[in-house]
């Protein structure tokens, strides 16, 4: 059975636009899936800690045979191949994939949240997600434009690249 996967990607290490145009080549590459749509790319101050570096933010759209556990599985596993190869030279955190969305799925098991818990207060995911979804709705009927309405754009701005 295919499902909508929507993943939200982001960056603040290494070279940060370099790290998620290699991370949506790698998704192109995901077993059994298929990549159908990319957002922009956006800058985005540090939600949490600011004694980090500005974030760069996107959002993907895929098509995927794979269970939601199974799709964890593959982004944690390219997650690690990006640490291992900037561990030694940035530190610890280059790349973020975050399930945001699966199908109209609730999905609460030990590994996973879905939809991602954070999305709501995320202006780096809900801008992308409008950029390709402008209907999408959450499980519980909230629309994606009632989330926009209430997560002010702030200082993120889309890149032009
Ligand atoms: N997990 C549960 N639900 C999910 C899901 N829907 N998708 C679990 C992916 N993973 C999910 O994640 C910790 C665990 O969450 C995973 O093992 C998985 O089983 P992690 O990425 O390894 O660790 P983390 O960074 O401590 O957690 P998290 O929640 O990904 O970090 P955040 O909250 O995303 O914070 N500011 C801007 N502007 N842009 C950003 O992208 N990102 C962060 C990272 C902070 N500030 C940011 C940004
Ligand atoms: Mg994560």
């Amino acid at each position: 059975m295919t499902h909508t996967a929507y993943i939200g990607i982001g960056s603040n290490l290494g070279d940060p636009v370099g790290q998620i145009q290699q991370a949506l080549a790698e998704l192109e590459q995901l077993p059994q899936s298929q990549l159908v749509q990319t957002s922009s790319l956006y800058g985005s101050k540090p939600m949490g800690p600011q004694d980090q570096p500005d974030y760069v933010n996107a959002v993907a759209k895929l098509e995927t045979e794979l269970s939601p556990l199974d799709l964890l599985d593959a982004l944690q596993q390219l997650e690690q191949d990006h640490q291992r190869i900037r561990e030694r030279r940035w530190g610890p955190r280059t790349l973020d994939l975050d399930i945001v969305l699966f199908d109209q799925q609730s999905i609460q098991l030990p590994r996973l949240t879905v939809p991602h818990v954070g999305m709501h207060q995320r202006n780096f995911v809900l801008y992308p997600l409008a950029e390709i979804s402008p209907e999408l709705s959450l499980p519980d009927g909230t629309s994606l434009q009632q989330l926009l309405d209430n997560c002010p754009l702030a200082e993120l701005t889309k890149l032009n690249l």
